[in-house]
């Protein structure tokens, strides 16, 4: 599969300082911030700084550096936020919308980590 990646998406535009946003945690190749529309009391998105269209672009064509900083990222990020277990939390949900099917709206891969509150069995 060959992705065509969107230099328009918000993601892109908050990457380049364009649009502002609440960070979390930036790393080399990763950034965390806050959801705009947060469907819990915990809402981070972890994004790589990579141009990667969804999880499965990230997955085959981003180099092993850059997947193990936003592995590291995303889990320093549910340390941070207490989202954790044993933070206080409880535990978290980390879910990536994919494509059509998965309801992806913005073309940038982004994980979502959610937590705060008990989450229920419905994905949002
Ligand atoms: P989805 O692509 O469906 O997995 O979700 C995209 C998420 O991005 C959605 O929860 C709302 C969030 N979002 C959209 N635009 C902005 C923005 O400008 N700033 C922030 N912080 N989040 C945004």
């Amino acid at each position: 599969m060959s992705y065509s990646y969107d230099p328009g998406n918000v993601f892109a535009r908050i990457l380049r300082g364009e649009i502002p946003n609440r960070t979390v945690l930036e790393t080399e190749h990763t950034l965390a911030f806050h959801d705009i529309g947060p469907q819990a009391p915990i809402h981070v998105l972890v994004i790589p700084k990579g141009p990667y269209v969804n999880f499965d672009h990230f997955a085959t064509e981003a180099s092993a550096e850059e997947i193990t900083d936003f592995t590291r990222a995303a889990g320093e990020v549910c340390r941070m936020t207490g989202a954790a277990p044993g933070g206080g939390g409880g535990g978290y949900r980390a879910i990536s919308n994919t494509g059509e099917a998965g309801v992806q709206e913005v073309p940038h891969y982004h994980l979502h980590i959610l937590g705060g509150r008990i989450l229920g069995r419905m994905l949002p």
